[in-house]
């Protein structure tokens, strides 16, 4: 046990707790042991006033957003740069033939200082903009695709595990590796486009002490609701969206912000931050994603604190081992995305991120949905595996493990189809 002391609410009270070590900790998956909890609710506003209606939902909205924003991820910066886009490669015939497909960089300049990333670009022959998938990839933009020309980032890889050395280039060998959890050929046969960048470019994913990627755009110095690295994703991804409203042959209103496991955390906290995203999927992103906290079910707020201290902002320790004192739970992430749809998908045999508390989640978002959509999510009980349910909030559980899969694209491109194609409700 390490005994850990924070500092907050301005400068009178200070929490002493005790936080168990990496060694200690031991994940729950017994149904039997989880807790009895209270969710938020997220129609009563934290004086007890209910919700009556859309309008006074705005104010408890902001509530809830503020709440998200000092105790799990952490505030952003306003941006008030400039985005310099710049082709570095074009193909009309990609995927034989099938596709346009583009790299562009993006360069972030924020007075002195700037920020490339790089949008790997796939595009269905269209005369008019086409909806389009945004979603950040793990192993560089070759390793999305099997086609052999892209380029590989300059970023670094993720640090070494096992030393901590940031040691790992992308190489040649990542090329593809990735290619059957995007399925791009399945998202242009139906229509959409992708479009992806590397996490890296964005912000390094280690504890560098605010140095490198966006957050050394900005000079401020940290403090415990400073943006955390899922929020400094985000942020990225609304960049993204910036660019591409400027492009004409995308669809804005039809932007679908994707991410599985640390980026569908990403992506939940983008559709939150960012209403330009008209639909939002998380896959597999369990605890500080979809899941909700207070189960104490697979991962836990303790855990991952302490295995990634640089995803959320620094406030989000005190709930460590104390997940009962959150303000907040996940469900409400999901409500703060309301009406727009949102999808969550989970993975039966990835307990870690608690297929059930996802679940959950969506259950305890739907009131809201409800309110602003008409329609939450349509049914009580958890669907068997490989039975998606789908309203304004859609939710699957599918066999297999932690990964994005066919059969999930295939869901997204459905429920896509549901919400922005002719027959949407
Ligand atoms: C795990 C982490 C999860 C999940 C996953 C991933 O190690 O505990 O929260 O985000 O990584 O991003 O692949």
């Amino acid at each position: 046990m390490k005994k850990s002391t924070f500092f907050i609410l301005g400068s009178v009270i200070f929490l002493t707790m005790n936080t168990l070590s990496a060694q200690e900790f031991v994940a729950n998956y017994d149904e039997e042991k989880v807790p009895e909890y209270t969710l938020p609710d997220p129609l009563v506003f934290s004086n007890g006033a209910r919700v009556q209606n859309k309008k006074e939902w705005d104010k408890r909205h902001t509530e809830i957003y503020k709440m998200f924003e000092n105790e799990v991820y952490g505030r952003s910066p306003v941006w008030k740069g400039k985005i310099i886009s710049t082709e570095l490669s074009s193909n009309l015939n990609a995927l034989n033939g099938a596709a346009i497909r583009k790299e562009i960089k993006l360069t972030l300049k924020n007075g002195k200082k700037e920020l490339s990333m790089v949008m790997l670009l796939y595009l269905p022959k269209s005369s008019t903009p086409v909806p389009v998938f945004l979603g950040y990839n793990f192993g560089g933009n070759h390793s999305v695709t099997e086609e052999t020309d892209i380029s590989i980032t300059s970023s670094w890889m993720r640090n070494n595990p096992t030393t901590g050395a940031v040691d790992n280039r992308a190489s040649e060998a990542g090329r593809g590796k990735g290619a059957s959890s995007w399925q791009v050929k399945e998202i242009i046969s139906r229509g959409y486009g992708l479009a992806t960048i590397y996490y890296g470019d964005v912000d390094p994913d280690f504890d560098d002490g605010f140095k490198n990627g966006v957050h050394g755009l900005y000079k401020k110095r940290p403090t415990n609701s400073s943006w955390g690295s899922i929020a400094a994703w985000a942020w990225g991804l609304s960049r993204a969206m910036d660019y591409i409203e400027t492009n004409k042959s995308i669809d804005p209103e039809r932007v679908i912000v994707m991410g599985h496991s640390r980026l569908g955390k990403t992506a939940l906290w983008a559709g939150a931050t960012d209403n330009r995203f008209a639909i939002v999927i998380s896959n597999n992103s369990g605890c500080g994603g979809a899941a909700l906290s207070k189960r104490i079910f697979g991962e836990t707020v303790g855990s991952i604190n302490r295995s990634f201290p640089h995803w959320f902002c620094d406030n989000f320790n005190k709930y460590n081992e104390k997940e009962e004192l959150l303000p907040v739970d996940q469900h409400q992430l999901l409500s703060l995305i309301a009406p727009r749809p949102v999808y969550v998908a989970s993975a039966e045999e990835d307990q870690w991120a608690d297929p059930k508390g996802e679940f959950l989640s969506c259950a305890g978002a739907s009131p809201v949905y409800t309110l602003l959509a008409g329609k939450g999510l349509p049914v009580l009980e958890m669907p068997a595996v490989n039975s998606p349910v789908v309203g304004f909030i859609g939710y699957h559980v599918r066999t297999g493990g932690h990964n994005v899969t066919l059969y999930d694209w295939q869901q997204y491109l459905d429920f896509a189809d549901l919400h922005l194609g002719k027959n949407k409700p």
